[in-house]
């Protein structure tokens, strides 16, 4: 990338949304700080039990508050009080390559894209995750978004994400919880929003690093929000 490069002075914003992840949080601001060196890292605790905030700190993450249960509620905060150019977000367990988030941001800054999605079902997500449910509820949900709302999408439900801050910004956000990318899917295709993919590696959650997502209730309410939206947007 040169120096006069369509990223010259604009500012990055890299969001962690995080609900217990000591134990792989300071190793995922570490690897975002290494390819981003000027942009802000945001750790956004859900009340966590375990010092996921105090593991952020110290690794140099500004560390805000969210009282309101939810990745959703937490994506809804973070859009609306950060300020910059572009965002990239990405899970706290570790389990996305943070090598590849620099490109995704420069397709947003160039201005080709609202939202990258970082595509992990076309690569290593069905050999990685263990769990063989949420590889199935991930292409009904993919089948689902793309049928009833035209779309092209090969991974709807992927946390690692770039987007424009015009995107940030006129999100609606109603999702409480793990509905929220599939939230995002359907208003990029209902509001014709460009959304680009890029295939990147996955990797499972490491030894000791536990899941919050419900395969069952979880998948029941990103089901229902796709027929919510239906209606709504
Ligand atoms: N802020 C906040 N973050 C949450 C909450 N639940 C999960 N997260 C975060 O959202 C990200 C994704 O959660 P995961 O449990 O990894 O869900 P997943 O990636 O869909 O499922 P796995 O394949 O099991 O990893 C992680 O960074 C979590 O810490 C919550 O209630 N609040
Ligand atoms: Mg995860």
């Amino acid at each position: 990338m040169g120096e006069r490069g369509p990223e010259a002075n604009k500012k990055t914003a890299v969001l962690i949304p995080c609900f217990n992840e000591a134990p792989t949080v300071a190793k995922v601001v570490a690897d975002f700080r290494a390819v981003f060196p000027d942009a802000d890292i945001y750790v956004y605790d859900n009340n966590s039990t375990d010092g996921t905030d105090e593991k952020a700190r110290q690794a140099g993450a500004i560390v805000r508050y969210e009282p309101l249960q939810g990745k959703g509620s937490v994506v809804r905060s973070m859009f609306r009080d950060i300020d910059a150019d572009c965002y990239v977000m990405t899970d706290g367990d570790d389990t996305y390559p943070a090598e590849y988030a620099p490109a995704m941001a420069e397709i947003v800054l160039s201005g080709q894209a609202d939202m990258v999605i970082g595509d992990r079902l076309s690569s290593s997500y069905f050999t990685e995750n263990k769990r063989a449910f949420h590889g199935f509820g991930n292409k009904l949900v993919r089948a689902l978004v793309n049928t009833l709302y035209h779309g092209q999408l090969h991974d709807v439900m992927s946390g690692l994400r770039a987007f424009s801050r015009s995107f940030v910004k006129d999100f609606p956000a109603i999702s409480e919880g793990f509905q929220v990318e599939t939230e995002m899917a359907i208003y990029s295709l209902k509001h014709g929003r460009t959304v680009k993919e890029v295939v990147i590696p996955y990797r499972d959650r490491p030894e000791g690093s536990v899941s919050k997502l419900s395969t069952v209730k979880d998948g029941a309410k990103v089901i229902a929000m796709i027929a919510k939206l239906a209606s709504k947007y």
